[in-house]
């Protein structure tokens, strides 16, 4: 009987050792056992992810094997994503994401554009290191409802101030709705650039998509 504390902490430890084996195992014993895939994401590898992420800010762990860690997550929420069943048959909304430009963090993004196709979205996802126009004329060849923009460092976060001014120089603001996430983002910051919504995980993001487009 698979124990899902046991598959949770397996998880988080895997990342935090880079243990990319040992990571797509707990991937495909927590779907054979039928364990909520978005649970093992959210409360398993990401929790790792953080913490290895501290490790890093206090130097007891470097970027090699951070990169490490990284692909084992990737390949793990791979093995989850196939499993995640679909919530919802009609369509919700058209959303356009990326990574913002100069940043190469595409984890979460990830995760959130999967997470928005399961519950009911059209999703154009640019992948990362997005140039700002790349969102603008994306959003307006697909005729986007959203875009969803993450930016993970501090020297990025600022495209997305200018992004709600260039899609404002488009005419496209009152049309798109703007929401932003990664790990430097807040509530304020959303706030003060005129974002329309903040989102500090995937669920959030969901819930937040949802509510803009009602
Ligand atoms: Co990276 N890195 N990194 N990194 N990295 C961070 C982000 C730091 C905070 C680590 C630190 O110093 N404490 C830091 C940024 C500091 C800052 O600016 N304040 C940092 C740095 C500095 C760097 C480099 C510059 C390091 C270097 O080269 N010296 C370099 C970046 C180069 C570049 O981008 N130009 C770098 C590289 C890497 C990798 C390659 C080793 C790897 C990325 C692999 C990849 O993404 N493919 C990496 C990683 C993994 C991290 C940490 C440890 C984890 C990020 C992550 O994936 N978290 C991160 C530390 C941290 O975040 N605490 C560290 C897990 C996911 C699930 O969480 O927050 O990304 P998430 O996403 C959530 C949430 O935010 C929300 O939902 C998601 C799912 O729940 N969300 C959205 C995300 N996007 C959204 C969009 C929406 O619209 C709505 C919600």
């Amino acid at each position: 009987m698979v124990d899902k504390e046991d598959i949770l902490r397996r998880a988080a430890k895997s990342v935090i050792e880079a243990d990319q084996e040992e990571a797509e195992r707990v991937a495909r014993e927590a779907v054979e056992a039928g364990i909520d895939p978005f649970l093992v994401i959210n409360e398993g590898f990401s929790k790792g992810m953080a913490e290895a992420g501290e490790l890093f800010e206090r130097g007891e762990l470097y970027l090699p094997h951070l990169i490490v860690a990284s692909e084992g997550m990737v390949s793990a929420v791979n093995i989850l994503e196939a499993a995640m069943p679909h919530k919802e048959e009609k369509k919700v909304g058209v959303a356009v994401i990326g990574t913002i430009e100069g940043d190469i963090h595409d984890i979460g993004k990830g995760i959130v554009a999967t997470m928005l196709r399961v519950y009911g979205f059209e999703v154009h996802d640019l992948g990362r290191d997005v140039p700002l126009k790349s969102f603008v004329e994306t959003a307006k060849k697909v005729n986007a409802d959203i875009i969803g923009s993450s930016a993970l460092m501090t020297t990025t976060m600022t495209g997305q101030k200018i992004l709600e001014q260039e899609l404002k120089n488009a005419g496209l603001r009152d049309k798109v709705k703007t929401m932003v996430g990664g790990a430097v983002v807040t509530q304020r910051w959303a706030n003060k650039i005129g974002a329309d919504a903040y989102a500090e995980n995937a669920i959030e993001a969901i819930a937040k998509a949802r509510e803009l487009l009602d």
